[in-house]
């Protein structure tokens, strides 16, 4: 075909024909094609060929290009990265990743929202997943967890009745991503045992401001054992190196508007600019005996096992310090199992892992299609594998020779069992009569939940009421709202009557019935992420709106002092082309106002000139851009143009310790990063 007979499409004909550089397009067969950009017809103008294998190939292909999505945590974000031992673990396990200090091993991360579509919005409230995958030289070691450390329900016969209730309600399709509705206050207020984790997505935790500052967590008791086959218990746990933080709820539902993808945006440019999230891992071992002392049952996951009774022992560092290089390849089709272990890891009778560990095997069947989703590349152990089982849809192994059954004489190289090296399940004596019985050691479901709110600071558990009044004040059915206070009331009062002032209740319920109410537990600081916060701006963005005559040497300054705190500034200008600077240098601009809230940054200045701001004062997204970045609690750094934009706002008598002066250079600056490093101006509302 020469290039007169493709029509438009042969200006194309340069810039795709294969060279050195790029190779032959082919078909799947590979099969060298000559025109990607037309059909197989009968003239010109007439009908096209079914003959064209081409066409039919390509569009088959796109037709199944869709696998089913996750029924749960379908949307997610990943990365490439490697685990470190920096701590010796024989002691307790002998898992051979955790036997030397300074062994790395591979890892795949995905972090995910539970209840959302693929295309849902990364900012509803909703736990995180925080699944890894370690490539270990035993075979590969996935730690399914969440960011949270306690779970809805304590047995997986409950699972599929708390997912529908969450998903979109079924007659009308909606909501998507959201638990503010009647089906799942319904269900979870007629589920006790929920309490305790409802306390945790009603926290700020629910809405993490990065998948880099959050915490990790393995959720059930797992169990160690050593070289000596003596067993302890455990729980993991990952640890942010930045440290915890998350959004305002009113942050996460503009969030969602301004970049649905915040989170893996975040996560994305945070590893493509070399600023790698790394996160601790931490063991709380603990032996059967101990765990029997305690007022709560280690094999309830909606129980946690406070650092106060059990110490966290850092173990190893994870960085992750790759993105992948195809979506659907590798975060799409990774599998996790919680099943996949190494020797010396093992599991606990944990009700719900127990569940898990038929579960994820049947999903991954589902949804990649065939029994061998462990050759496709992200799920490949990265260790030697052989066995004998055999063919199934899309089996890509070749394996050779006659034998496919052990024992066997015949195959001289075939593999064989290791008793010395091979996995062993721990011994555990179990005994007992087959029953469909939830154990009495389970029946304690509020003082958990107290627990966790009394160890909240006031601005946390303010957040906590305001969470639990608008997810409820979306309930339309009164019954439920009312059920749901009258557990409230069995975990706090002052809780209880924040929430029932919120939806304005003609009066307080009566307490849940309960035989087992809540008792005092000792505060555990650990449980609030505000009280614990860095003082830091490292990983965090200051968005910086810069008008035409801006100072540019006062931008450059700002930038510079941020960078030099491991901060990252983006220039936010009224067009995305920037503005000319005093002097008339031009400054590019990394996004224009109109897509560029300051929700989307952690603290804000504003650089301009009277008459770049003159032209902004009457610009909604101006305006907002500083109205909101107040009433969200953030530093604000203004010259002397951008007070008149605060002015603007209707803020001008408001200014407080949280609005800085950057018109006295260095200091400015410097106040400008030591007031960031709070976070937030919690004194705003105090
Ligand atoms: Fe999952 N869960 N889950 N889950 N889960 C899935 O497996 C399930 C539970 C968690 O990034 C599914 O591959 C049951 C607890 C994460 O690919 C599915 C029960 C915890 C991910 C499934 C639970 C989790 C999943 C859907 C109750 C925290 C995403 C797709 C017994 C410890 C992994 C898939 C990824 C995914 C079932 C409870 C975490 C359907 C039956 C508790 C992080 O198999």
């Amino acid at each position: 075909m020469n290039d007169s007979t493709r029509g438009a499409a042969g200006e194309l004909h340069q810039l795709t024909k294969g060279t050195k550089k790029h190779p032959n397009l082919t078909t799947n067969q590979g099969l060298p094609i000559s025109d990607n950009q037309n059909s197989v017809t009968v003239g010109a103008r007439g009908p096209a060929l079914l003959e064209d294998f081409i066409l039919r190939e390509k569009i088959t292909h796109f037709d199944h290009e869709r696998i089913p999505e996750r029924i749960v945590h379908a949307r997610g974000a990943a990365a490439h990265g490697y685990f470190e031992c920096t701590k010796p673990m024989a002691e307790v396990t002998k898992a051979a990743f955790l036997a030397e200090a300074g062994k790395r091993t591979d890892v795949f991360v995905r972090f995910s929202t539970v209840a959302g579509s693929k295309g849902s919005t990364d900012m509803a409230r909703d736990v995180r997943g925080f699944a890894t995958k370690f490539y270990t030289d035993e075979g590969n070691f996935d730690l399914v967890g969440n960011n949270i450390p306690v779970f809805f329900i304590q047995d997986a016969i409950k699972f599929p009745d708390l997912i529908h209730s969450v998903k979109p309600e079924p007659d009308r399709g909606f909501p998507q991503a959201a638990s503010a509705h009647d089906t799942f206050w319904d269900f979870v207020s007629l589920t006790p045992e929920s309490v305790h984790m409802l306390m945790w997505v009603m926290s700020d935790r629910a809405i993490p401001r990065s998948f880099r500052m959050m915490e990790g967590f393995g959720v059930h008791t797992f169990r160690l054992i050593n070289g000596d086959g003596v067993s302890r218990l455990v729980k993991f746990h990952w640890r942010p190196k930045l440290g915890s933080f998350s959004v305002l709820w009113d942050e996460a539902v503009k969030i969602s508007g301004a970049d649905s993808d915040f989170l893996r945006r975040d996560l994305w440019e945070a590893i493509s600019k070399g600023d790698y999230p790394e996160f601790e891992l931490a063991l709380q071992t603990f032996t059967e005996q101990e765990a029997e002392g305690w007022d709560f049952d280690v094999l309830d996951a909606t129980k946690l096992v406070p650092e106060e009774l059990a110490p966290l022992e850092v173990v190893g560092r994870m960085v992750l310090d790759r993105n992948p290089d195809n979506f659907f390849a590798e975060t799409e089709q990774v599998a996790f199992c919680p099943s996949h272990v190494v020797p010396g890891i093992g599991f606990s009778n944990d009700p719900l892992l127990q569940g898990r560990l038929f579960s994820y095997l049947d999903t991954q069947l589902k949804r990649l299609g065939s029994p061998n989703f462990h050759e496709i590349a992200i799920n490949r152990p990265r260790c030697p594998m052989a066995n004998f089982q055999r063919d199934g849809h899309m089996r890509q192994t070749v394996n050779t020779g006659r034998v496919a059954y052990e024992p066997n004489s015949l195959g001289k190289e075939s593999p064989r069992e290791n008793p010395k090296l091979g996995y062993e399940t721990f011994p555990e004596p179990v005994e007992g009569e087959k029953l469909r019985r939830r154990a009495e050691t389970f029946a304690d479901h509020y003082s958990q939940a107290r627990l966790f709110w009394r160890s909240q600071t006031k601005v946390e558990q303010d957040h906590i009421v305001a969470a639990f009044t608008f997810e409820l004040g979306k309930v339309d059915t009164p019954e439920i709202r009312e059920r749901m206070v009258s557990h409230l009331r069995q975990v706090d009062e002052d809780l209880a009557k924040g929430v029932a002032d919120g939806l304005a209740l003609p009066e307080l319920p009566k307490p849940f019935e309960t035989d087992h109410p809540a008792h005092d537990v000792p505060e555990s600081p650990a449980l609030s992420i505000v009280g614990k916060a860095p003082k830091s701006v490292v990983g965090k963005k200051i968005g910086c709106l810069v008008t035409e005559g801006a100072d540019g040497e006062l931008l450059a300054s700002l930038r510079e002092a941020a960078e030099a705190e491991g901060a990252t500034l983006e220039v936010i200008a009224p067009r995305r082309g920037g503005v000319r600077v005093a002097g008339g240098a031009l400054v590019e601009a990394d996004q224009a106002l109109a897509g560029a809230p300051s929700v989307l940054f952690d603290c804000v200045a504003v650089i301009g000139s009277d008459q770049g701001i003159a032209a902004l004062r009457d610009e909604c997204a101006a305006v907002d851009f500083l109205r909101n970045a107040f009433c969200h609690l953030k530093v604000i750094g203004l010259d002397e143009s951008g007070r008149a934009l605060l002015e603007a706002a209707g803020l001008a008598g408001r200014s407080d310790a949280g609005v800085v002066a950057l018109d006295r250079r260095d200091a400015g600056i410097a106040a400008f990063i030591d007031a960031a490093k709070e976070y937030r101006v919690w004194a705003r509302v105090a």
